[in-house]
């Protein structure tokens, strides 16, 4: 007899036979009548054990159960309106496949609310609640609407080493490891690697992928691990890439209504679905809004207060562009006609940053220069300069954080909630 997810059980299965697996998510006991409530990552479904429809062994060992352990039913399905879904199974044979100790470490149901921190510490029983799964398999279908979309626009996915010599973002929040007799770092962005393959002539990438940042604060909107979604993109501007990005993003929503219905659900949430284009602002523009309500002035960077302020005065997404080229990493495109300007963006959601990027720098003269104004050294950038110096076309690029993609998708207050396993300052297991 083949299995059946809880959530698939309906009208066809009404007087027939099947088998269910999964764990005990509740149970109850009123004298001669017992009732499961058995869970699976499809949903939850009822099974009730009548004393007299069932026989001696079922019905005594269901009294032995403890929470959460795993179990094989198998049993007629029949309809009943008071059961969740509107069906119970009236089992006949039970199995124990895995018995779960008590007390639980943590509430499976969401009777009991826990703090962030303890839910973290037992992340594998907090994952097993549906609102937390609903997360995860959303994130999981915000993924693959991003490789559909990329693949669909000629991009090519790529992996590159996050196991690096260099910084990329500017030398500071870098983790230094130990690489035989060398010292090495934890990649911050396939930045530098993401623009040689422009060099390399695949003209579109994409990378799904790790970085690592060694952020110091403990924020709501910051990990030390984080998954960036990264594109480079040859004979193209900053223009071309902002294009790509929005479109990206109304259809990942898109998706993720489609195709999600259910975890929206199990969330309570409905999803609001950005128009594209997006408002662009200049950084100038975003400055004298954030003036009205804080201290801040041409040439400073956004603080969180004034991405809040301007935010809540645009009322959607939008991008920041034109920034001062100093306040931007050595990599970015001066405008050729005011090169205190540059061609960067950022992109926002109301709340916060979800992507920057930029036109690059191709003329490896100018790069050279760049990297000197910012203090760094050019040698220790060479294996990328080298890239510049043997053909490479003009290209754009940008880096979108899948984390906090998710988090205002699913107004979660704090970024931890979409990562499985979350990496900060205090937290290096589980
Ligand atoms: P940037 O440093 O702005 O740009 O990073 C791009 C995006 O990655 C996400 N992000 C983070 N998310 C969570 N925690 C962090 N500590 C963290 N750091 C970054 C953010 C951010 O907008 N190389 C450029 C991109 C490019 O120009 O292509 C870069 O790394 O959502």
């Amino acid at each position: 007899m083949k299995r059946k997810y809880s959530g698939e059980i309906g009208k066809n299965d009404n007087g027939k036979e099947v088998v269910v697996k999964g764990w005990i998510h509740e149970m109850r006991d009123l004298g001669g009548l017992r009732f499961l409530i058995i869970r699976d990552r499809e949903g939850k479904v009822q099974v009730t054990a009548p004393r007299k429809k069932v026989t001696k062994e079922v019905f005594e060992l269901i009294k032995g159960l403890s929470r959460e352990s795993v179990v094989e039913i198998s049993g007629v399905v029949k309809e009943e309106p008071k059961a969740p879904g509107g069906f119970e199974i009236i089992p006949d044979k039970i199995k124990v496949l895995s018995r779960a100790s008590s007390p639980l470490l943590l509430e499976v149901t969401e009777k009991v609310p826990a703090e962030l921190d303890t839910r973290l510490d037992s992340r594998f029983l907090d994952l097993r609640r549906p609102r937390i799964q609903a997360i995860f398999r959303i994130r999981h279908q915000v993924q693959k609407a991003v490789r559909d979309f990329l693949e669909r626009n000629g991009f090519i996915e790529i992996n590159t080493p996050k196991i690096v010599a260099t910084a990329t973002e500017g030398g500071a929040a870098l983790f230094p490891i130990s690489y035989f007799e060398k010292e090495a770092f934890l990649n911050q962005s396939p930045q530098l690697y993401k623009q040689m393959m422009m060099a390399a002539g695949f003209e579109r990438v994409y990378e799904i992928g790790p970085i690592f940042r060694a952020e110091e604060h403990n924020t709501t909107r910051h990990l030390n691990e984080a998954t960036s979604i990264d594109i480079e993109m040859s004979f193209a501007n900053h223009e071309d890439v902002m294009k790509i990005l929005e479109k990206m993003v109304v259809h990942v929503y898109r998706q993720v209504e489609q195709h999600c219905e259910r975890y929206l659900e199990w969330l309570g949430i409905t999803l609001e679905i950005p128009d594209a284009p997006f408002p662009r602002i200049t950084y100038e523009e975003a400055i004298e809004i954030a003036s009205k309500e804080e201290e801040i002035e041409w040439g400073d960077d956004l603080t969180t207060k004034s991405e809040r302020i301007i935010g809540e005065t645009i009322g959607e997404h939008y991008f920041i562009v034109d920034w001062p080229t100093e306040i931007k990493p050595y990599y970015t495109m001066p405008y050729e006609n005011k090169p205190d300007l540059c061609k960067a963006f950022d992109l926002m959601h109301p709340k916060l940053e979800l992507a920057s990027g930029a036109q690059r720098i191709h003329d490896v003269q100018l790069l050279e220069k760049r990297i000197a104004d910012q203090g760094l050294s050019p040698e220790n950038f060479e294996f990328y300069l080298t890239a510049f110096r043997y053909g490479i076309p003009p290209h754009a690029g940008w880096g979108l954080g899948c984390e906090r993609l998710v988090m205002t998708m699913l107004d979660l207050n704090n970024i931890r909630e979409a990562v499985l396993f979350p990496r900060d300052r205090q937290r290096l297991t589980p």
